[in-house]
C-alpha cells in the first residue's frame, strides 16, 4: 500500500475512533440529486458522528451490502425527486431482512412525493415499513432531524470501527 493511502486509511480511522459512530448517508436508486447529501452529511458530522456518503442513484443491492459491510449506527436516506416514498417502501424491507440490519435505526427523508397531499399518510406507510423516523419537507426541518440523532445511543467503543470484517 503507498504511503499517501496508508496516511487516507489511518486518517479515517481515527476520525471514526473519535466519533460517536458511523453514519451512513445515502440517495436512493432513482434518485440524482447530491447536495441534499452533502448537506446531511454536514449536519450528521457536526453532531459528532463519523459519515460515509454513498452519494446519489445508490442500486439497493450497494446500500444492502454497504450497511451490511459498516454497520452503522444509523442509516439516513434523502429523497429529492419525489420518489422516496417508492423507493424507500422497497429498499428498507431489503435492510430490515438482513438479521443484522434488524435493529439498526433508519430515517428518511426530504421531498418523499411528487404531490405535497399528505405527508402524514405516506410517513405512515414509512415508519410501518420499517423506518424508525420520516422527515418529509413539509412538516420537518433540521432541528426535528438533529434532536432524533442526538437522541441515538452512543455506540459502544468495540462498534467504532468503520467495516466489518466477515
Ligand atoms: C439541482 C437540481 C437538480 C439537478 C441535481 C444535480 C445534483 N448533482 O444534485 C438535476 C439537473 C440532475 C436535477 C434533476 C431532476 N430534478 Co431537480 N432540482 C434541482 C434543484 C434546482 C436544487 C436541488 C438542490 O440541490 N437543493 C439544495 C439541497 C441542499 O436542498 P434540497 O435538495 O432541497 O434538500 C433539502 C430537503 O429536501 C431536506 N432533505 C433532503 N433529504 C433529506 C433526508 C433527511 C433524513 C432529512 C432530515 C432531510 C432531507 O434537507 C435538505 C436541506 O434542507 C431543485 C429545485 C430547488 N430550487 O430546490 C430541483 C428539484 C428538486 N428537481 C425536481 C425534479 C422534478 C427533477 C427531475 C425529475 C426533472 C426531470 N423531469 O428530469 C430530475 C430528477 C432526476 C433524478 N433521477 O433524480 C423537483 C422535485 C419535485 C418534487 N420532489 O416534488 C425540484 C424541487 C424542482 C421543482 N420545483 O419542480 N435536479
Amino acid at each position: 500500500m503507498a504511503q499517501q493511502e496508508i496516511e487516507v486509511v489511518a486518517g479515517s480511522a481515527r476520525s471514526a475512533m473519535r466519533s460517536r459512530g458511523t453514519v451512513v448517508v445515502s440517495g436512493l436508486a432513482s434518485d440524482a440529486h447530491t447536495w441534499n447529501l452533502v448537506y446531511l452529511q454536514l449536519v450528521i458530522e457536526e453532531l459528532g458522528y463519523h459519515v460515509v456518503n454513498l452519494g446519489p442513484c445508490v442500486p439497493d443491492d450497494m446500500l444492502v451490502d454497504e450497511c451490511r459491510r459498516i454497520d452503522p449506527v444509523l442509516v439516513a436516506l434523502g429523497s429529492v425527486n419525489g420518489h422516496g416514498c417508492t423507493d424507500g417502501l422497497r429498499v428498507v424491507a431489503r435492510l430490515r431482512d438482513c438479521a443484522e440490519l434488524a435493529a439498526t435505526p433508519m430515517v428518511i427523508g426530504g421531498k418523499l412525493t411528487v404531490s405535497d397531499e399528505d405527508p402524514g399518510r405516506h410517513a405512515q406507510e414509512l415508519l410501518g415499513a420499517g423506518f424508525d423516523a420520516v422527515f418529509p419537507d413539509q412538516v420537518s426541518g433540521t432541528a426535528e432531524f438533529a434532536a432524533f440523532v442526538a437522541s441515538l445511543p452512543t455506540a459502544p467503543r468495540g462498534a467504532l470501527c468503520v467495516g466489518r470484517t466477515e
